[in-house]
């Protein structure tokens, strides 16, 4: 009787345990929604922690302009921008600083600003 409640109580910890590393894992992924129209892109500067993931959703509001596509250099990411489609980019930064990312002629700009986590 005593073991099979030492057994329990293991198994609570347990679940308690790995609830808490989910969530917090969870806390540290910041997602952002992007609009992108004539106007380029919005927010057009992000902010973020060194060591969390990002996800960028980038929703290309109309065919106005020429956001079809989003570059990111550092990453080598680029993606076709479909009108209303959620297009998802993660990144990881691992250190302090800016990322650029642009439209696929380099006239919309946008930036990822870094700090450290
Ligand atoms: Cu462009």
């Amino acid at each position: 009787m005593k073991r099979s409640l030492i057994a329990l109580c293991l198994l609570v910890t347990g679940v308690v345990g790995v609830g808490t590393i989910a969530a917090s894992v969870e806390a540290h992924t910041r997602t952002v929604k992007i609009k992108v129209d004539e106007n380029g892109f919005s927010p057009s500067s992000i902010e973020a922690e060194a060591g969390h993931k990002l996800n960028l959703v980038f929703n290309r509001a109309d065919a106005k302009g020429c956001g079809s596509t989003v570059v990111m250099p550092k990453y080598k990411i680029r993606k076709s921008l479909p009108v209303g489609k959620d297009v998802v980019v993660s990144i990881t930064p691992t250190d302090a600083g800016a990322i650029s990312f642009t439209c696929g002629m380099g006239m919309y700009k946008g930036s990822i600003v870094v700090s450290e986590g």
